[in-house]
This record gives C-alpha cells, sequence and structure tokens, in this order.
C-alpha cells in the first residue's frame, strides 16, 4: 500500500516535470530510487544453525540469535543481510557456556530454548518475544525491527520496539540523576560533562546502555551493546512501548533472563565483568579539592586529619599540581620537590592520588605532546587535520585511546609518577570534555581496536578506554600492586579498570538525595565501586548538610569529600562543633566496618553481587517496593537509610520482610513494613540482618597504621540458619589471584536454648592476628557457659546484655547455652 502511494506521488512528479521541460531522460536509472523511509523486518522465511548461531532473514535483512548461555540470549540486525564485523569494549570475550539449546519450527512460529528461556521468532511478522520455563511472556516486539539509512554517514539508525506492560517498571542505565524507577522516562547516552548538572538532566557523564525491566515479579534485563548515541523510551511516549535505538551502528542486544534483579545483575556482569579487588586503603576515607598547593597547604591538610583524630586514607592533588595544567609534569614552584613531599605523606599514612586529563597541550618543547605528535598518537578529523580544541593547558591535542598502541604509550608515560610514590589516579575530562565545543565534533577519526570508526562510534567509550589504558599501564609499573584509578566518563565494562565519581554535583538537599539514587542505579549497572563528591562540589553546604552527606557517604562504596577551588575549606572539621565529632564518628565507623566493606567487595568481584542493593532488589514482587530509593542495603547484611532533609527529627524507614536489629539500640524490630525511626544529628537509620556476622577492625588513622591484633565479630542472634563471610588477604597484592586468601563462612543458628556459630575456611592466606573478640548481640536468654570447640570459655556480659568473650580465629563451632 505504502508502495503504491509513493509511486503515484513518483509520477505525479514526473509528469509535472515532463510538462514543464521539454526534454527529459525516459530511462533515468535514479528515478526508480525510492526515498529512505524507515524500513521493518518482513516475514521470516527459513532458519540457519550454525553451534550457538541461529539465523533468520526475510530474504533481504537477517538476523542472528546467538545462545550465550541458560539465561542470556542475544539478538542482532543485519538489515541487508550482512553482520558487522564482532567486536565489543564491553563484552571482550563472549564466552559461550556449554548448555543444552535447541531450535523448533511450528506453523507459527520459530523457537530457540535453553532450559530458562525461549526466543521466539513469529512467522507472521517477525516479531520476536521471550518466555521463561513456566510460560511467561516476559519481553515482546510491538513492531518488527526497523532501521533508516543515514544518507550523510552511512549505515542505519536502528530501532527496536517492545511492549511496555501497565505496571512495568525500569532500573539501571547509570548515572541518570532522576528517580530510581524509570518508568516514564525518555534518556539518552552521550558522555557529557555536566558541571553543576539538575535533577532530570540528560544525559551525563556515562553511558551504561543496560538496564533491568520487572513486571508481575519477573526480572529480565537489556543489555543494547551499541557505543553511538543511544536512546531508550520506558513507555514515556506511549504508555504501551518501551523503546531503544541508536544512531548507528547495529541493532544488537542481550536479553538477559532473572527470574530476579539480582541474577539479572550478575549475569551483566558476566558479560561485562567486574571490579578487581581495589587496595584496602582505596575503601577507606579520601580528601580532595580543587585544589591543594602548594606543598604547604596539602601538608596543612594531612595534619588536620592527623591532629583531629579525623582517619584518612588519600589525599588527592587536582590539576593545579602541573607546570601550566601539563599532564605529567610538575608546577616546581608549588612542589619543589614531589618525591619528597609523597614520601614525608605516605610515612604518615597518607596515599597521594593525582589527577590527569586527555588534553595535551600543543607545545614543541613539551616531550609528551613531542612523543605523541612523532608517533601520530593524536585524534585526526576526517580531512586528516589533528582534532584540536582548548581545554586547561590551552590549545590540546588529544590522545586516540581506542588505538592499542597509544593506550601502551600513555600506561608507560606513569613511569614517572609511579617512581614518586603516587599511588592512584584520577581521569577527568574524558567524555572528552571541550571548551566551548563541549566535545569532539563527529567527524574525528579513530582506530578503535583496528575496526575504524568516527567519533560518533567511538564518543561514549573514549573516556574508557583513557582509563584502561592508565589502569593497565598503572598496573605494570607498580607490579604486584593493586592500582588506584578513578573515572568521570565511562561505558558499560569501565568497571573493569576503574572506580567512578558522579561528577559536579551541588551542594544542595536535592543533590544528596539525587546522590543516593545514583549511587544505587550504577551499582545496578555493573558499577559498584563508585560515589559521589561530599559535600557537593560547588555551593556551599551549612555544617548539617556536610554532616549528612559524610553519613551517607560512610555507606558509599567509595568514600570521597571534593569540592571546586572557589568555595570555603571543607574538611572534616571545618564546621565544628558538634559537627566535627559527629564526622569523626562515622568516618571511624567506615574504618571499623572496613573487613565488611572489603568482604562485600570480594563478592562482588569474584560472584558479580552489586554492593548496594536497592529495596526493589531485594523484594520485586512487591509494587509499592518500585518506588522506594531512600534505604539500601550495604552489602546483603546492613540496611541503611540516609537523612536527606535538613531538621529531620525522625523519618521512616523500610525494612524487608525477616527480622532486623537497630544497629545502635539493639533493639530487634520486624521487617516487611515501615518503621518510624529517630534521626536526631549524631545518627542514621542503620539496622542489621538478623543473623549476620559483621566483622570489626579496631580503629585506626588509616589502613595498615598498626597491626590488628584482633578481630571483632559482632553476632546478631536469630532463630533461624544465616549464612555470613569474611574474605582477607594481603590487602595489595594480586596475590588473590594465584588463590592467595581466605574465604570463611559463619553459619548461625539461635534456638531459645543455645546459639550456634560455626566457622568454615577455604584457600591459603593466614591472618597475622591470632584471636577474635565475640559481641552476641540479642541473646534470649542468659547463658550458663560457652562451648568454644568443646572447651569453656569465660565470658562476661555488658550493659547492653551483649556477652562478651575471646577465642581463637581457627575455631570451628561455639555454641552458647542456656
Ligand atoms: O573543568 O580539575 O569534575 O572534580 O575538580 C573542571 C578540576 C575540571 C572537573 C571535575 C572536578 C575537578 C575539576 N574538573
Amino acid at each position: 500500500m505504502e508502495e503504491n502511494i509513493l509511486n503515484q506521488e513518483l509520477l505525479a512528479t514526473r509528469l509535472i516535470e515532463e510538462e514543464e521541460e521539454e526534454f527529459h531522460h525516459l530511462n533515468n536509472p535514479a528515478d526508480g530510487i525510492k526515498p529512505i523511509i524507515k524500513k521493518y523486518l518482513g516475514v521470516p522465511t527459513h532458519a540457519d544453525q550454525q553451534g550457538n548461531k541461529f539465523y533468520f532473514s526475510d530474504t533481504d535483512a537477517k538476523v542472528e540469535v546467538t545462545v550465550v548461555s541458560d539465561e542470556i540470549i542475544r539478538v542482532r540486525l543485519a538489515p541487508h543481510g550482512v553482520f558487522l564485523e564482532e567486536f565489543s569494549y564491553a563484552v571482550p570475550k563472549l564466552e559461550q557456556k556449554a548448555i543444552v539449546f535447541a531450535l523448533h519450527e511450528d506453523t507459527s512460529e520459530f523457537r530457540v530454548s535453553t532450559s530458562l528461556v525461549t526466543c521466539h521468532i513469529r512467522k507472521e511478522d517477525f516479531f520476536i518475544s521471550f518466555s521463561d520455563s513456566q510460560g511467561h511472556i516476559t519481553s515482546s516486539d510491538a513492531v518488527p525491527m526497523h532501521w533508516e539509512e543515514n544518507v550523510q554517514f552511512g549505515g542505519y539508525y536502528v530501532y527496536c520496539t517492545k511492549t511496555c506492560a501497565e505496571q512495568e517498571s525500569f532500573f539501571g542505565l547509570g548515572d541518570k540523576p532522576t528517580e530510581l524507577n524509570l518508568r516514564g522516562k525518555r534518556l539518552k547516552n552521550w558522555n557529557t560533562d555536566a558541571y553543576s548538572f539538575a535533577w532530570n538532566q540528560d544525559p551525563l557523564y556515562r553511558s551504561i546502555p543496560f538496564y533491568i525491566s520487572v513486571n508481575e515479579g519477573i526480572a529480565h534485563g537489556i543489555f543494547f551493546d551499541n557505543t553511538f548515541k543511544a536512546h531508550f523510551d520506558f513507555g514515556a511516549e506511549d504508555a504501551t512501548k518501551t523503546s531503544f535505538w541508536a544512531d548507528g551502528g547495529e541493532l544488537q542486544y542481550y536479553y538477559i533472563h532473572g527470574p530476579h534483579m539480582m541474577d539479572v545483575v550478575k549475569s551483566y556482569h558476566y558479560l561485562t565483568g567486574t571490579h578487581p579487588m581495589p587496595p584496602l586503603w582505596a575503601l577507606g576515607y579520601h580528601q580532595c579539592r580543587w585544589s591543594y598547593y602548594p606543598e604547604a597547604k596539602v601538608k596543612k591538610i594531612a595534619n588536620g586529619f592527623r591532629e583531629n583524630k579525623i582517619p584518612c586514607d588519600g589525599i588527592y592533588l587536582d590539576i593545579d599540581y602541573m607546570d601550566g595544567y601539563r599532564c605529567f609534569t610538575w608546577n616546581r614552584k608549588y612542589f619543589p620537590d614531589p618525591k619528597k613531599m609523597i614520601k614525608e605523606l605516605a610515612a604518615d599514612g597518607f596515599k597521594t592520588v593525582v589527577i590527569i586529563d586527555p588534553g595535551i597541550r600543543v607545545d614543541d618543547n613539551y616531550s609528551v605532546f613531542k612523543e605523541g605528535k612523532e608517533n601520530r598518537y593524536f585524534c585526526r578529523r576526517c580531512d586528516d587535520y589533528f582534532m584540536e580544541g582548548h581545554v586547561w593547558p590551552g590549545r590540546c591535542q588529544f590522545p586516540d585511546y581506542t588505538n592499542p598502541e597509544v593506550r601502551e604509550w600513555w600506561g608507560g608515560l606513569f613511569d614517572e609518577l609511579v617512581q614518586l610514590g603516587v599511588a592512584g589516579v584520577w581521569n577527568d575530562m574524558n567524555e572528552p570534555a571541550v571548551f566551548g565545543a563541549g566535545t569532539f565534533p563527529d567527524d574525528v577519526r579513530h582506530q578503535y581496536d583496528g575496526f575504524r570508526g568516527s567519533h560518533r562510534k567511538a564518543h561514549n567509550i573514549y573516556g574508557m578506554q583513557m582509563v584502561r589504558a592508565t589502569y593497565e599501564g598503572l598496573r605494570k609499573l607498580m607490579k604486584n600492586k593493586r592500582p588506584f584509578t578513578i573515572t568521570r566518563a565511562g561505558y558499560s565494562g569501565v568497571q573493569r579498570y576503574s572506580s567512578v565519581w558522579t561528577g559536579d554535583n551541588v551542594a544542595s538537599w536535592e543533590h544528596l538525595k539525587l546522590g543516593n539514587i545514583q549511587m544505587q542505579r550504577l551499582s545496578t549497572s555493573g558499577i559498584s565501586f563508585c560515589g559521589t563528591d561530599i559535600g557537593g562540589f560547588s555551593g556551599e553546604p551549612d555544617g548539617e548538610l556536610f554532616t549528612r552527606w559524610i553519613q551517607m557517604g560512610t555507606f558509599s562504596p567509595f568514600m570521597r569529600a571534593h569540592s571546586a577551588g572557589d568555595t570555603k575549606e571543607r574538611e572534616p572539621w571545618s564546621f565544628g562543633a558538634p559537627y566535627t565529632a559527629i564526622n569523626r564518628k562515622f568516618i571511624e565507623l567506615r574504618y571499623r566496618l572496613l573487613p565488611y566493606l572489603y568482604s562485600t567487595f570480594w563478592e562482588h568481584h569474584r560472584y558479580g553481587f552489586p554492593i548496594l542493593r536497592s529495596i526493589v532488589m531485594q523484594e520485586q514482587e512487591e509494587i509499592s517496593n518500585h518506588f522506594r530509593q531512600d534505604e539500601f542495603t550495604y552489602g546483603d547484611k546492613i540496611l541503611v537509610c540516609p537523612v536527606l532533609e535538613p531538621g529531620q527529627q525522625a523519618r521512616k524507614v523500610y525494612l524487608p520482610k525477616g527480622k532486623w536489629y537497630n544497629f545502635w539500640t539493639y533493639e530487634l524490630v520486624d521487617g516487611g513494613k515501615e518503621v518510624v525511626v529517630p534521626t536526631p544529628l549524631e545518627t542514621i537509620p542503620i539496622f542489621v540482618k538478623a543473623g549476620s556476622v559483621i566483622p570489626e577492625y579496631p580503629v585506626m588513622q588509616y589502613v595498615g597504621e598498626k597491626e590488628i591484633e584482633e578481630v571483632k565479630l559482632n553476632i546478631y542472634f536469630s532463630n533461624y540458619e544465616v549464612n555470613s563471610f569474611l574474605f582477607e588477604d594481603y590487602g595489595e597484592t594480586f596475590a588473590y589471584e594465584q588463590d592467595i586468601y581466605l574465604e570463611k563462612k559463619f553459619v548461625v543458628s539461635g534456638k531459645s536454648t543455645v546459639l550456634t556459630i560455626q566457622q568454615s575456611m577455604e584457600g591459603l592466606y593466614t591472618p597475622r592476628y591470632e584471636s577474635y573478640y565475640f559481641n552476641i548481640i540479642g541473646l534470649p536468654f542468659a547463658p550458663s557457659k560457652i562451648l568454644a570447640d568443646g572447651k569453656d570459655v569465660p565470658y562476661s556480659i555488658d550493659d547492653n546484655k551483649c556477652v562478651e568473650f575471646k577465642f581463637t580465629k581457627n575455631f570451628k563451632q561455639i555454641e552458647i547455652v542456656k
């Protein structure tokens, strides 16, 4: 029909032309070319199988369905039957798990099935849908996959539209500064330097094209692995449709089955990787500012921490440490002897982290520029001009980090910094940001690991490849030591190379709220090691806001205070009483809980669990939980609800089902409901799941300040069985990759007359401390004796009725008997 109308229109134009001109080419071949319109898949005629790949064609376009694992099926579209070469920065190696799968055909559809998922390809219209093993349709096309040719650049705009159910909710997508549930929103992925961003501003610094849908209690994920500018619509334009599309590249997505959100996140980690174990010190408190200089100022800040007895591990040098903002140089006026300074800071327990930007000053007397120029490492425009733009150093050129040779070179440039003793590198401005223009023009060319592309294709992965080059370089240079890296820009998989912070936020209560959501969302989107600029980058927090932010930051996987240069002093003691003492108490709490956070990090690294978990991730079957965004758990044992309003003396907190202990009062509370918790400035609501074993270190001013002589085990009584884990290793080497670590499992089970704690261990590491100090909380009876591996041990009972005793770290079983 549509074609007929078009032909008639063409005919009409031709007739008019004929009337106007006396002469024309009767056989002009261009007359037959149709105008560009959206094209849809036709009808699939047949199916071909090649190993774990299945091909369906409408005689022109082709669709490939790849079975990756029981849970994961990938779909690709080739508009004219030719697929792009397989390459992905997000999924470096697509490993197919050995599983059983099969193709079936009947009169209405083709079906590719694993034991958990079936992908249906409907014969009538090429609709693709997915169902689980109980036959629930979880995802279904609303129109066939479609595309539109791009005349200017070549290739296609590619589109996928699925149905959106009435009560379907959506989560994920990285750092979007909006409500946790993305239902009703339209969002875009295009890495952007967004100074002082606002609620609902889009896009920001990162592109994570991965979302999770929850409908009728069942979760599935879609990972649209396409690096071009990409768009998502979650029932915004049409409440019955969910769409994702991109300005180029391939329509390629992974369908990831749940049924739980946690399963989806774990499978997404299986595809894109997890964060390597950070050095333990990186989980401590970090102090940053734009900028601490000269050296005397840095020292003064460092001393301030030790004098105020506020723990701190990381201190940052922002762009002013450089000579005219030239990367890999020092301003010798401010820092005459960086090696000596870094050494002295290290002796006082501070690790120095320095910033690095991608812009390299055009300056023939500057070795980094000269090397890059001679080796043709800088990005060029389509007509071969260099990509030049202004950033901090002035006129700059930019390394093409998508070229493996450039990454190798960049990584090596850190040699001197590492020799000076620098422990971590902060990668900024890598969206990439350019003053005035915002970013690179579309026509900049990139090597793209041999797969070539314009900036349209490379923009969203540029920053990730920069921090990858940084991380891989540091890893080589630091030998067996774990490097610490942090980045502003990123794409799916950036977690394999770096932690992230949420960029230039604002000192406001609204941003405290936003930060809470952003961290949960990042954690759901593969990026667990994340944090906000505590206190807000621009603007002035008052003491209350700063303290509430420190309290939330205590439970951010990455904890750093940072502020712009035009703001007032912003250290944890800057606001005086009563704030300093409260800030200290919370930063100390951070250090007490380090072994718990470190073990949670191991669960992330090794098993693909996120560190922060939103309430919906724990109880997705309950619709009201799809809209909870204040409270979250930190690991799986501690629930936290930051205070997000000024002057708030009490607030509502939802506790998931089960029994919870108030962390401060030890009061036992039933979950599955909201409770009201007092929130004077000194505290925020923190609850511990009954049955947990929470390991605790003594407070230290920095990691490694003292030898740990004893680890405290806080054991919360429960009348059901609960497992807890403790991970221990050297904390700063890669020995864990050779299995030199210890994974301890504690099983706690309580009855009315006895509480049993069992310990089992796996691994080759031996911690240096000898004993545990047990603190038993919530015991519902007075003990008559404590048997540890069959021996009677002495104990005491404190004012909170907690039972305390000491025993060897190698214990197998402890019984506390009524
Ligand atoms: O154009 O290096 O987000 O954390 O302090 C601003 C100076 C550049 C932006 C970063 C911010 C950093 C600042 N940078």
